[in-house]
């Protein structure tokens, strides 16, 4: 392969007249050519131009000899020098030709083989359901906005007007994160995803249309209805002259985009501390239509989501004059809005991730 010497010698004429460096310059296009691999061509390398090769002494000692011959020796010594590195790079990229071509010629292709199966994946259905949630509310003219999992207790229970002594705020209720100490404190993982709301109340002015989706946590034990972590989707509009109509129509429209055209809608009186008025939302059944089945437990409807207008105490901890803006705000667990549209029976079949019951969707 190109390693055999041509018939005409590669040493410059100019090199050849000077014995000594004649007799190196031979012996280097030796060891070049003569190279087998590329480690070899390495020891060839720094045996002439590494720091003591022979061809780095010659030149380190024109500086030394005397005036008079100096020019001439430099010449010819950077010639040889040049002339070196030259013959490498061609014997290089011999050399890594030849390995390439021995390397393919090695390999055998079966091109009858059957194509390997290559299973598809697809989105989990909660992510489809968020999807689907935020694509009816960004339609509707909604910013998505999201924020910590792991939250202060101010943001997630005090600025929502929740009572020092509520429930919800008990360790038996709420995630609390500990300290390093190991004692509990203001930390804790979100039980909603209203802190969101709240930072970005307290960072921006009205007019705001803000969607909140992610991830909330809570004290239960896991059962066909309940999962410690879950999925919601939380909302609010805030701005001069909303009403509780403004409410009715945009959670009215969401119901009949997710849930089908025909279904009707009720709003029945309910307590949120962050809201008031506040009220819980059902559509008629999927399955029975308000006949009354299994599903909707002989009551002909399904609750879809809880809303309300904003509690002015909340729009004093963010800075909002009530007198100035009001606003209605939303929030519905992902899951419950899956399983129902999905008809999907236990809430831990959404997290156990056996690929026969997720292939389905
Ligand atoms: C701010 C002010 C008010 C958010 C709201 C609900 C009603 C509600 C539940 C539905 C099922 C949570 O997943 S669930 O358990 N949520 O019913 N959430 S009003 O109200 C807010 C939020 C933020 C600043």
């Amino acid at each position: 392969m190109g390693a055999e010497k041509d018939n005409m010698s590669r040493i410059p004429q100019e090199l050849l007249e000077n014995p000594e460096i004649a007799a190196l310059a031979d012996e280097a296009e030796k060891r070049i050519f003569g190279s087998g691999d590329l480690d070899e061509l390495e020891r060839a390398r720094i045996w002439l131009l590494g720091r003591k090769g022979v061809v780095t002494i010659l030149l380190s000692e024109v500086r030394g000899l005397p005036p008079e011959v100096r020019p001439q020796a430099g010449r010819l010594r950077n010639l040889l020098k040049k002339t070196v590195e030259g013959w490498l790079e061609l014997r290089r990229s011999e050399l890594e030709k030849a390995a390439l071509h021995a390397g393919l010629e090695g390999e055998f292709h079966d091109l009858t083989l059957p194509g390997r199966y290559i299973p598809r994946g697809r989105e989990h259905l909660v992510t489809r359901t968020i999807k689907e949630i935020e694509d009816i509310f960004v339609g509707l003219g909604y910013e998505i906005a999201e924020g910590p999992e792991v939250e202060l207790e101010y943001y997630n229970f005090t600025a929502l007007n929740t009572p020092e002594d509520h429930p919800s705020r008990s360790l038996t209720d709420t995630l609390y994160v500990a300290g390093p100490d190991g004692r509990v404190g203001d930390v804790l993982l979100r039980c909603h995803t209203s802190p969101v709301q709240v930072r970005v109340m307290e960072s921006r002015r009205p007019p705001l249309f803000v969607i909140s989706p992610g991830k909330a946590y809570r004290r239960d034990v896991p059962d066909a209805s309940h999962s410690p972590m879950f999925h919601q989707v939380e909302g609010f509009a805030v701005d001069e002259d909303i009403t509780f109509a403004d409410l009715k129509g945009t959670l009215e429209s969401f119901c009949r985009i997710m849930f089908g055209e025909d279904r009707r809608v009720r709003f029945r009186p309910h307590f949120f501390p962050f809201t008031e008025p506040s009220a819980e939302v059902d559509v008629s059944c999927i399955i029975c239509g308000g006949e009354g089945c299994r599903l909707c437990k002989s009551t002909g409807w399904l609750e879809i989501l809880g809303c309300g207008m904003i509690d002015p105490n909340v729009f004093g901890y963010v800075g909002y004059d009530p007198e100035e803006f009001s606003g209605f705000a939303f929030g519905m667990g992902v899951e419950r809005i899956a399983m129902l549209k999905y008809r999907i029976p236990d809430i831990r079949m959404l997290f156990e991730n056996d690929l026969r019951f997720m292939r389905q969707f």
